[in-house]
């Protein structure tokens, strides 16, 4: 399809900077020439895109809103959500990836801890240089972080780290993991864990059929020696993760728009080509419906995102709002995906169409970062003042 096609139904355009679409322009430029020829290969056949993250740190992805001082690009939140957005039109593994480095690793280091650790990690991790991941998951605590069993000891000059983290993105490829664990006192902190310490493994997660293009793995910890200069000195307790969370929502919530986006203007271009009966099925009311409640949902996200992005920049967003971006977002996204498909036909289920592939990665989508039921409960919370959670 046209990237001209590519919706603005409620002109959202106009209340962009030149900034903001200068970014999108040279984002959408390279997710059109480096992952739009590759990914159903990738996909397909389990492997990544070659030197993605250093691709990624090339175009300004990673870290976009992290001081220029530390390798950032000092930018505000809308662009850190049209960055999302651009690289989810091509693949959720890709918005992963970066979603990842910039929210999960070089937020916390940025926001949590000491001048040395910034200067040491946030340049390489900005440039692509070196791959985080971030360890909060354990196989026994997804939704309930709180309970979770990893925990450090002091010993000497180190801590000493044990237990486990599962379902970690990039974890086989990382060259650190920011790693939440409980100290003797019961407290969460955040630590440094990096590639060469002894007693560290990260076991590759096989046989997903879910984001087959982004490695997913476990980190597991037996006696790591963790010097103490690689805890994060500034936070203690799980605002420390869950902050860190919030800003990988709000990605979450723009990127998947641009999953939609995907499977909406190839349906459209589809549906205006392809006869049956005599005539363009883009012209029987049941296809129409689907594409005008398709565009619909869309331009309602873009909205959401829209003022969200202007309330994170103000630092006014909270957590109870982003919760209701990221699941009403992801929702709209994977009925897209789903329903889109359908006006495909039978051609929709193979690989030169996006729809089976941006529907299985969104059923991640939809788990992670906080699961479609976690995030009604969260709002529920903020409405009624009282916690079902337990
Ligand atoms: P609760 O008692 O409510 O809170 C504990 C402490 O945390 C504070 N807090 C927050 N702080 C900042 N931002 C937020 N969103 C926060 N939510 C809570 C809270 O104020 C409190 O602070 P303090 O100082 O009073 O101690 O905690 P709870 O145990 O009842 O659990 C709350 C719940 C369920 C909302 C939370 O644990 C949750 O969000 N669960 C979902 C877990 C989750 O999202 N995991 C994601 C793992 S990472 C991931 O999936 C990466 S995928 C990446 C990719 O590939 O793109
Ligand atoms: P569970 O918590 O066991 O939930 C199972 C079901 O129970 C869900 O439907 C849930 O909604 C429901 N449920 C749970 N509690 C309640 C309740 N109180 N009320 C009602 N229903 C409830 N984690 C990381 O730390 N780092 C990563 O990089 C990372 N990457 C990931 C990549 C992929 C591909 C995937 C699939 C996951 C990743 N995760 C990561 C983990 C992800 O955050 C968890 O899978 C998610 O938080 C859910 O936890 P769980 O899988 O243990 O499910």
């Amino acid at each position: 399809y046209p990237l001209s096609s590519i919706p603005d139904y409620y002109g959202i355009n106009s209340l962009l900077t030149e900034e903001h679409k200068l970014i999108r322009q040279s984002v959408r430029h390279w997710v059109e020439n480096f992952v739009m020829p590759n990914i159903d290969d990738a996909a397909q056949n389990h492997k990544d895109l070659p030197n993605l993250m250093k691709e990624l740190g090339a175009i300004g992805a990673l870290g976009p809103y992290i001081p220029e001082e530390y390798g950032g690009s000092g930018l505000d939140q809308i662009s850190y959500g049209i960055i999302m957005q651009e690289l989810e039109r091509g693949d959720s593994a890709i918005r992963s990836a970066a979603s990842v480095q910039s929210s999960l690793v070089m937020f916390p280091i940025n926001e949590f801890g000491s001048d040395d650790q910034k200067k040491k990690f946030l340049p390489k991790l900005a440039a692509g240089e070196m791959i985080g991941a971030f360890g909060l998951t354990e196989p026994n605590h997804g939704s309930d972080p709180s309970s979770m069993e990893t925990y450090f000891v002091e010993k000497d000059e180190h801590y000493l780290l044990n237990g486990a983290k599962m379902w970690i993105t990039n974890a086989p490829l990382c060259d650190i993991a920011v790693v939440w664990a409980k100290g003797e006192d019961g407290k969460v902190r955040g630590l440094i864990v990096e590639r060469s310490f002894e007693g560290f493994s990260t076991p590759e997660t096989h046989n997903k059929w879910s984001l087959r293009a982004s490695k997913t793995g476990e980190l597991v910890f037996s006696n790591v020696r963790v010097p103490k200069e690689n805890m994060l000195p500034n936070v203690i307790g799980l605002k420390g993760p869950l902050s860190c969370l919030n800003s990988a929502r709000y990605g979450i919530s723009w990127g998947v728009i641009g999953a939609a986006i995907d499977c909406y203007c190839t349906a459209l271009q589809y549906a205006k080509e392809r006869k049956q009966f005599g005539k363009a099925i883009a012209g029987f009311q049941l296809q129409q419906k689907k594409l005008a409640e398709f565009l619909t949902e869309i331009t309602k996200s873009q909205l959401l995102c829209w003022q969200l992005g202007n309330l994170k920049n103000e630092h006014k967003a909270t957590p109870a709002q982003i919760s209701m971006a990221k699941r009403n977002n992801v929702k709209m996204a994977i009925d897209i995906a789903r329903e889109s498909r359908q006006i495909l036909g039978g051609m929709g289920i193979m690989g030169e169409f996006p729809m089976m592939r941006h529907a299985a990665n969104l059923e991640s989508v939809i788990t992670y970062e906080g699961t479609h039921d976690i995030h009604l409960l969260i709002t529920g919370l903020d409405i009624t003042g009282i916690n079902a959670f337990n």
